[in-house]
């Protein structure tokens, strides 16, 4: 058999399941605006699909998935340059996803960190649809037989399944039809931890708000939760090796390193020395410097929703018609009537 060579396509999405935070922007959403402005052929979603495999007000995912919209446009993200749409409007993503749930294993989802931390200890009562998440996710890349999928830290095991899927189906069939996805997991900021407890990474649904920067807070809010972050009582080492086991300390610097567009070595080199009552100023200054214009403009966008509407439905269009012929075809090898 002949090998496939994939024309290179990003892929990347985000969960409409709460505010967007400081994590997903320097994990996800700044990687999302490099890539485009790379010129390789971008696409960018709002998930509601995977939403939903927890409960969400519907007014709330409606407000969510448009705020989310309004956030990759703020943060520097281009309907004319990127596809961006959400999820329901391609059904080809649930139609892989079936596909997908019938080729993934039973084991293999058993395996999930982010299965077991988000089902807690009562995982008879989390829904189908959180269990089978890595299977939808995994047709959310294939369906456009995307080569490379930005993510933060966390999404990494998940893009480990993606690949299993794939091998798994191209192995099955016979064939070599689905590509075998990279993940880009790059940046200081990786993995952004929770400003309460350096031992937790920040997400959009921890109950305490302090915990997180949310990309909607004012300069007020940054500066106060900034200044109340947890930290220890020393004073900041010259060089990374100094922060291992300073998770809440190391946490900042990386924050630092990200918003500024340096290696923490260089971060270090300049602060190196300095107590946290010098530092926490610094890093409201930068954090207030570029956070504020996306908040401002998310505000602003927000306030036309039938134009986000608009370009989601315009982006779910060319999403389709990349994603239609790859869902045929997949059919075709599964061996189902098209007539
Ligand atoms: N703390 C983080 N640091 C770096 N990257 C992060 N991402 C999320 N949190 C961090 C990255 O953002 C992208 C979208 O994530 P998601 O919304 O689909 O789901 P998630 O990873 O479960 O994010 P949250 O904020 O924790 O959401 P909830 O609370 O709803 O579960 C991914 O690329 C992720 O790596």
């Amino acid at each position: 058999m002949t090998e496939v060579v994939h024309t290179p396509r990003v892929f990347s999405g985000i969960q409409p399941s709460g505010g967007l935070t400081l994590g997903n922007y320097l994990g996800a959403i700044k990687r999302f605006v490099d890539m485009q402005e790379s010129g390789v052929e971008t696409l960018y979603c709002m998930v509601d699909l995977h939403a939903i495999t927890v409960w969400q007000d519907p007014a709330d995912l409606r407000h969510n998935t448009r705020e989310l919209a309004a956030g990759y446009i703020a943060a520097g993200l281009d309907p004319t340059k990127s596809i961006l749409f959400n999820q329901s409007q391609v059904s080809a993503h649930a139609e892989l996803g079936w596909i997908f749930n019938c080729v993934a294993r039973m084991g293999w989802m058993k395996r999930m960190t982010q299965f077991k931390d988000k089902a807690g200890k009562n995982a008879e009562n989390a829904s189908l649809g959180l269990f089978g998440y890595p299977a939808l996710m995994a047709a959310d890349i294939l369906i456009y037989h995307s080569t490379h999928v930005p993510v933060g830290e966390d999404q990494k095991q998940h893009l480990e399944l993606t690949r299993d899927v794939a091998t798994k189906f191209n192995h099955d069939f016979g064939v070599d039809f689905f590509p075998i996805t990279e993940p880009v997991i790059e940046g200081a900021a990786t993995r952004v931890m929770s400003l309460r407890d350096g031992s937790k990474k920040m997400s959009k649904s921890d109950p305490s708000d302090a915990s997180r920067i949310n990309m909607t807070d004012d300069a007020e809010t940054i500066a106060k939760k900034i200044r109340k972050a947890k930290t220890d009582p020393d004073a900041l080492p010259s060089e990374a090796d100094g922060l291992k086991e300073r998770h809440e300390a190391r946490n900042l610097v990386n924050i630092f390193a990200a918003l500024s567009d340096q290696s923490v070595d260089a971060v270090l080199a300049d602060v190196g020395g300095k107590q946290f009552s010098e530092f926490k100023p610094m890093l409201v200054d930068l954090a207030v410097e570029k956070l504020s214009p996306i908040s401002t403009e998310m505000a602003r966008l927000m306030n036309d929703p039938a134009e986000i509407d608009r370009i989601l439905g315009e982006g779910s269009n060319r999403a389709r018609t990349i994603a239609n012929p790859i869902l045929q075809k997949t059919y075709d090898i599964v061996g189902m009537i098209r007539s």
